[in-house]
């Protein structure tokens, strides 16, 4: 079984598409609300396989795509529709042709029926938590991103290599935390209120990127490239406003 993990990491990696894991559905089932489990998506699905990027590779292929296809970039998610073609066309088609079954899942906000992609990536070995609230790779540090994934009805137990990692208890420079302008990082993790009003209420700052995710010092090498920082910095603000304008002003 595992030619289906070598071709889906053969088929990715080209793309940007490095980190790969998988577990069986019953492990993720069992550390998530009723919700959030495989059942409501595939009931016959034995296990699941985490896609991700991790660094900036991802996103320059991306670029590349727009360069040869300006249209593309005025797209309502450009990245999201990207990360579905190339998921689709790489990795669907062939795991299909091979006659393996299973369903797709994205992390997207407008996916319809998704999972808790960020307790899937710790299980699946693709990050650990931190303080930042955002899964670490011990490479690429908080510069990682899930993308896809894949209900199988084939068992597979194929963690990747962050399975177990939990750098933040024993950081000792914990930059994380002065860094940010509004103290919403601290030793008990991201304030997501904190982070929330000071972005939506002081639209400029934060703009070029989370100050405390840029001062990690897990993976700095890897950080993405600065107008890849820029453009989801961008996306989080406007769900951001979006929920301080639903939820907290109630309009
Ligand atoms: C909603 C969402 C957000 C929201 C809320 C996050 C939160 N923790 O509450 C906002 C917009 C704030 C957000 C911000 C960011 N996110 Co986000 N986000 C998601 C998303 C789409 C769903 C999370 C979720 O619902 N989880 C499952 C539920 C059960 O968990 P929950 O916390 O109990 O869910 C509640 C909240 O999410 C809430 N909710 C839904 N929408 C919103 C919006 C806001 C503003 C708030 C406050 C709450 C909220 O409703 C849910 C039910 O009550 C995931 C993708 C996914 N499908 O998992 C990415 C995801 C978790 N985000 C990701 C990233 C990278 C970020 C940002 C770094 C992006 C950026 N550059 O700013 C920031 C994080 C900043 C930081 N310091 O950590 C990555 C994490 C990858 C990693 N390395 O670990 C994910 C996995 C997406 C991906 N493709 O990889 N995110």
């Amino acid at each position: 079984m595992n030619g289906i993990i070598d071709l889906v990491k053969e088929r990715g990696a080209p793309f940007g598409l490095n980190l790969v894991g998988a577990i069986p559905t019953d492990r993720y089932n069992g550390a998530v609300p009723p919700h959030l489990q495989t059942h409501a998506i595939d009931a016959n699905a034995r296990s699941i396989i985490v896609i991700g990027n991790g660094g900036g590779y991802f996103w320059n292929v991306y670029r590349r795509r727009l360069q040869a296809d300006p249209q593309w970039e005025r797209r309502h998610d450009p990245l999201d529709d990207f990360t579905r073609d190339v998921v689709e066309r790489e990795i669907v088609l062939p795991l299909s042709a091979h006659g393996w079954r299973f369903a797709v899942v994205y992390p997207f906000v407008n996916s319809g029926q998704t999972l808790h992609f960020m307790e899937l990536g710790r299980l699946a070995g693709i990050g650990g938590p931190s303080l930042l609230g955002v899964l670490i790779h011990p490479i690429y540090g908080p510069w990682i991103a899930l993308r896809a994934a894949l209900l199988m009805d084939q068992m597979l137990d194929q963690p990747g290599d962050a399975l177990g990692f939990d750098p933040c208890p024993g950081c000792i420079p914990r930059s994380c935390i002065p860094a940010c302008p509004v103290g919403a990082i601290s030793d008990s993790g991201w304030d997501v209120m904190k982070c929330l009003k000071h972005r939506v209420e002081a639209a400029p700052d934060c703009t070029d990127g989370c100050y405390s995710r840029l001062r990690c010092v897990v993976g700095p090498q890897h950080r993405y490239p600065d107008d890849e920082i820029r453009h989801h910095q961008g996306r989080a603000l406007r769900s951001m406003r979006q929920y301080y304008r639903t939820r907290l002003q109630g309009a």
